[in-house]
């Protein structure tokens, strides 16, 4: 497979500023013409010939200027066409076959409904065209097909024109918006409506409509609130109107990934679109409105300005997702989601980019571009444009995202224009900052305090690991917002923002009698790792005091990881051991009695650091021990802190069920209360446990009790578990949940249950969603994944082996998990690595070979 690489950029030789699409639907064949009408592009090198790109298509008929032609070939995939003249009009005539495609990208059938997925390169298993995100063209499709079958057919911008045609109807679209060929879309099928509006600020009246299956209506009003709130937000946030009369939302049980922002279309998968109380968790609406927010958000980041070539892919991908963080603080509680989305970077991205896979969030090469959909471009992106947020100031930033708009509307830009358009806009030198673009790895930065006489020094350094194919690194300008404390006063002197910009930097403090306690990275404001002299009793007090909210989270986290570490290094005394119990309990005690903390900030100080994040901030971790010490410690706090959890417990339960952040919080302080206690007390917690199982009047509840009873191995399990499969059979999006349960648990026979679940009649390998909350949610579970006989690995091997062929990006997701071989304990390393030699001995597709050897390389 060859390697695309970013120097390598050329503008296509021809522009193609019109397309007309006539499709003949059916399921089993789909029959498209597609013409083009194409002129030479000046600013490209000249060429006779046009490369149109395709995947398994065939030409069944090429015509220039509607006449029969017999100049082309086919290279590989692509068809080559031969023009005399600088302007044409090239008409081919395609044949799909929508329900054998499995791989659901081009035209699949889902459900008996015809859908689209073409970003990133999908639009050439449609029609062969040249299929790079820098040409763009206006579309006007015409689709055909039975009304029974297909009562509803939908694609960009608006309806022209409608009609029947015997058994069949016939609908007429134009999109007035030059776009590149990933944002076609096209649905067919049998949908209802739930239709609303919204006024733009410029007065324009836009119909929002979101289609669903029949039964799924009433599950849609949070999908259409959350749109409306993201367009009056979009607009007083960043000034940004919607720009058609119409935007249309399809939901999709089958889907590869959460949702694609089609102008006009949008296509999203179910999970993102359904819910009801009865039917979805707290954590499930906050998914459907940050989701929503996140494409609808696209229709300026990513649609009005898109990307030159793939290698911008954060350009609009690490935007949008920074603009989706913001709509979502404004919507709830600021400090809880800023904490959220920190777990989640850490979670995902940092042991991305300290693994075989790490990549820059502008890569400079890759060879299947849906493996280049990660966390690096996503999270790590939407923080580099945080951090350049920061230091611009809101105000300022805004002025340089106004910049960008203006200068680059309807053009393919470059994250270079986007950094431009910030030095410009907000008066940002970012000569330095553009090292955030191109070098891959995690940061890390040592801060060493000092005291002597009445002075504090703080030495800060920093040192950016190497990455695959990046030995050396230069040092990179690291936003720092930090504060000092008093240790007798409590009080907190000037927050402060200071950007370490070369390898080291030292500050001086004067007027501290005493050593103060260092506040560092407040509000994470650089997405680095910290490295830092500080006792348990500064950390302690940090927990306690600190008013940054995720200053306060990272303390408490940063004490228990240095204490399931130290057990899990095998060289704590038991004193020592019960000493670092009783540092982490006062502070968890300290969260319990605090009044003028919410539950839902409550909820998120008692979580204790995922076992992913504490083997992340070792060399090489074994996750056995870790998972041993982290549920000891749960278990300890839990005897420890009984009362307390108890009163907690009951406190939250006598909150009615609304939809409020009072009552959200005490729904999640409630189940981890009940997570705790079960680690000490199984019998009692599965009595309580089963006891809010049977009583819930929400989803949240019942799957927050289900979960902590699939952990135990108790009677009620069970029962709860058949329960739970009866009373939602027939939902899929429920029984994805019931699946997911069952391969994220604490039981010990977790690697059985998955085995067995796989033999289940509800599993199948053809449907992304289920085979997700299976195996990544084993994947994602260490104690079973990494089952010292390497039967998780081979298990996640054959799932590999068995899903490629029918679905390569989702089969090529499931190979990270395995690529963390040389990070884990000689034995199972040994173990993960042969999984990896197996696989690559395969026949594998361009996605998951790539992952493999990345892996091992
Ligand atoms: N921009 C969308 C990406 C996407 C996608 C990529 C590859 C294969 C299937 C896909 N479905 C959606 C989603 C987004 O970030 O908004
Ligand atoms: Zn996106």
């Amino acid at each position: 497979f060859v390697s695309i690489r970013r120097e390598d950029y050329m503008p296509f030789p021809w522009l193609v500023p019109q397309v007309a699409m006539d499709f003949a639907l059916g399921l089993d064949e789909t029959r498209v013409v597609t013409t083009l009408t194409v002129e030479r592009n000046p600013a490209a090198e000249a060429s006779k010939t046009i490369r149109l790109n395709g995947d398994e298509i065939v030409p069944v008929e090429v015509t220039v200027d509607g006449e029969g032609w017999s100049d082309w070939c086919m290279d590989g995939d692509d068809l080559l066409v031969t023009l005399p003249g600088a302007a044409h009009t090239i008409a081919v005539t395609t044949h799909i076959a929508p329900a054998a495609n499995t791989k659901l990208m081009g035209l699949y059938a889902s459900d008996g409904m015809l859908c689209t997925q073409c970003e990133a390169e999908g639009f050439r298993r449609i029609a062969f065209f040249p299929d790079r995100p820098d040409v763009l063209s206006t579309y006007r499709v015409r689709m055909s097909g039975d009304r029974e079958a297909f009562p509803v057919l939908l694609c960009n911008g608006n309806l022209e024109a409608e009609g029947e045609d015997g058994e069949a109807h016939w609908a007429e679209w134009h999109d007035p918006w030059p776009k590149p060929s990933y944002l076609f879309a096209l649905v067919a099928g049998q949908l209802v409506a739930n239709s609303d509006s919204f006024t733009t600020m410029g007065g324009r009246e836009v119909a929002l409509n979101i289609w669903v299956r029949d039964g799924d209506l009433p599950r849609t009003g949070h999908a259409m609130e959350s749109l409306k709130k993201s367009m009056k937000w979009d607009e007083e946030v960043f000034g940004r109107e919607y720009d058609l009369d119409l935007f249309n939302i399809v939901a999709v049980s089958d889907f590869n990934m959460g949702a694609m922002e089609n102008k006009g279309l949008n296509v999203f998968n179910t999970k993102y679109v359904l819910a009801d109380e009865e039917t979805a968790t707290d954590g499930d609406f906050d998914g459907i409105e940050a989701v929503i927010a996140h494409e609808y958000f696209h229709n300026w980041s990513g649609n009005r300005v898109t990307c030159r070539d793939w290698f911008q892919l954060s350009l609009k991908e690490g935007f949008t997702v920074l603009r989706d963080q913001l709509f979502s603080q404004d919507m709830g509680s600021a400090p809880v989601k800023r904490i959220e989305d920190v777990r989640i970077l850490r979670g995902v991205q940092f042991p991305e980019d300290s693994g075989p896979l790490a990549h820059p969030i502008r890569p400079d090469s890759y060879q299947e571009i849906s493996n280049f959909y990660t966390s690096t471009i996503y999270n790590k992106g939407a923080e580099v444009i945080r951090m350049m947020r920061t230091m611009a100031g809101p105000e300022r930033f805004r002025a340089g995202t106004d910049l960008y708009f203006e200068r680059h509307d309807g053009e393919a830009a470059t994250c270079e224009d986007f950094v431009r358009a910030m030095e410009d806009g907000a008066g940002l030198d970012l000569k330095q900052f553009r090292l955030w673009y191109a070098q891959a790895g995690t940061p890390k930065v040592t801060a060493r305090l000092e005291h002597s006489g009445d002075t504090a020094t703080l030495h800060l350094s920093q040192h950016v690991p190497a990455t695959p194919g990046q030995p050396d690194k230069k040092p990179m300008p690291i936003p720092l917002k930090l504060a000092l404390y008093d240790r007798d006063s409590r009080e907190r002197g000037a927050e402060q923002l200071v950007v370490l910009d070369g390898e080291e930097l030292t500050l001086g403090y004067p007027g501290f009698a005493t050593r103060p306690v260092l506040s560092i990275n407040r509000g994470f404001s650089a997405p680095i790792v910290v490295e830092r002299e500080v006792s348990s009793d500064e950390l302690v007090f940090l927990a306690t005091h600190d008013d940054d909210p995720f200053a306060r989270y990272e303390a408490l986290q940063e004490l228990v990881v240095r204490h399931l570490k130290a057990g899990a290094s095998g060289t704590l005394s038991a004193e020592a051991r019960q000493e670092g119990e009783l540092a982490v309990a006062d502070a968890m005690a300290a969260v319990l009695a605090d009044s003028d903390l919410d539950d839902l900030m409550r909820g998120e100080l008692l979580l204790l650091p995922s076992e992913t994040y504490v083997a992340e901030t070792m060399e090489r971790a074994d996750p056995a021990v870790i998972h041993a010490e982290r549920q000891g410690l749960r278990a300890s706090l839990a005897r420890a802190l009984e009362t307390e959890f108890l009163a907690l417990y009951e406190r939250a339960a006598a909150v009615p069920f609304a939809m409020s952040a009072e009552a959200k919080g005490a729904r999640k302080v409630k189940t981890q209360a009940l997570a705790y206690l079960a680690a000490a007390f199984p019998d009692r917690a599965a009595e309580m446990a089963f006891a809010q199982y049977a009583s819930a009047d929400n989803m949240t509840d019942r799957q927050g009790a289900l979960m902590v009873l699939t952990g135990l191995d108790v009677v009620e399990r069970t029962n709860a578990l058949i329960d739970f499969y009866n009373r939602y059979q027939g939902n899929a999006l429920v029984i994805d949940k019931w699946f997911a349960l069952q391969a994220s648990s604490m039981h010990p026979h977790c690697l059985e249950h998955v085995r067995a679940l796989a033999d289940h009649r509800d599993f199948t390998l053809k449907n992304p969603n289920r085979v997700r909350s299976l195996y990544m949610a084993f994947a994602a579970n260490p104690h079973a994944f990494h089952a010292a006989d390497g039967e998780g690995y081979r298990m996640i091997a054959d799932l590999i082996l068995a899903l490629d062929p029918i679905n390569p990006q989702t089969a090529s997701r499931f190979v990270p998990p395995l690529g963390r071989w040389r990070r884990i304990e000689p034995g199972r390393s040994a173990l993960m690595k042969a999984q990896l030699e197996r696989l690559a001995a395969a026949d594998l597709s361009r996605d998951t070979a790539e992952q493999v050897s990345r892996s091992l390389g």
